[in-house]
């Protein structure tokens, strides 16, 4: 039995599909012909009713949703490709800290400026929503900012899922310019120099496998081309 992750293309999932190979571990991948800013098929909710992205089956048929929950579950299941400090050590402690930090402060703002709808009963306020999540996102940053200090990882000199996922979370992260690929600009450059010395970091981290070029495929294909054709890019 192997993992079955489905993702699809344009959705921060990737992050997912990144974690499972750098623990070598067999995985299915299903790509929803759904694209990113489309509703998913209703059919989904069957398998996470929840109906988001990514959503992880694991080799026992039981359903992971919350990419938090899955990386960290991924780190405890492969020990020995040291994914996370030790269950129970202080640094263990520091990579939930900000895996939490990072799911409830930034991911949820990321949604919260691609969906207003979702958090305003008011149609007008729906820009305002965004503006405020955006803003939000850019508070949690400057927290992060300090937390890298001194690096390079959030850890330390060890890097650890929370480091591939807060690279995924600040690709995804709009500048103040919504229509630049934000980890190109150099506003985001001065503005958090730390976070992108971190994601440069950590694709550069010398490990085997194909998840950098999951990573940087991704990173291209969420951010850059939507940049280009003038659309906002959303975590969808
Ligand atoms: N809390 C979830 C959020 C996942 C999420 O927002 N996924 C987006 C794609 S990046 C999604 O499925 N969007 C579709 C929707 O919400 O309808 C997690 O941490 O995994």
């Amino acid at each position: 039995m192997t993992y079955r992750l489905y993702n699809r293309p344009g959705s921060g999932g990737f992050v997912v599909e990144a974690a499972l190979a750098l623990a070598e571990a067999p995985f299915e991948l299903v790509e929803l012909a759904s694209r990113a800013g489309t509703p998913l098929e209703e059919n989904f909710r069957e398998i996470n009713p929840w109906g988001q992205l990514p959503t992880l089956v694991l080799p026992d048929g039981s359903i992971m949703t919350e990419t938090a929950a899955i990386l960290i579950h991924l780190a405890a299941c492969f020990p020995e490709k040291n994914l996370a400090p030790l269950p129970g050590t202080f640094a263990h402690g520091k990579f939930l800290r900000w895996m939490v930090f990072a799911s409830v402060n930034l991911y949820e703002a990321v949604l919260r400026a691609g969906y207003p709808e979702r958090f305003t009963t008011d149609p007008e306020a729906e820009a305002a929503t965004t503006a405020a999540a955006v803003a939000r996102m850019g508070e949690a940053l400057a927290v992060l900012e300090q937390a890298i200090d001194p690096g390079p990882f959030l850890l330390g000199d060890d890097m650890s899922l929370v480091d591939v996922y807060i690279a995924m979370l600040f690709s995804v992260v709009p500048g103040r310019d919504r229509r630049t690929a934000p980890h190109r600009t150099e506003e985001r450059r001065h503005r958090e120099p730390h976070c992108h010395a971190h994601l440069a970091a950590t694709l550069r981290r010398p490990l085997a496998g194909r998840w950098k070029t999951i990573f940087r495929i991704r990173i291209w294909f969420v951010f850059v081309i939507p940049a280009n054709a003038g659309m906002t890019r959303r975590c969808r």
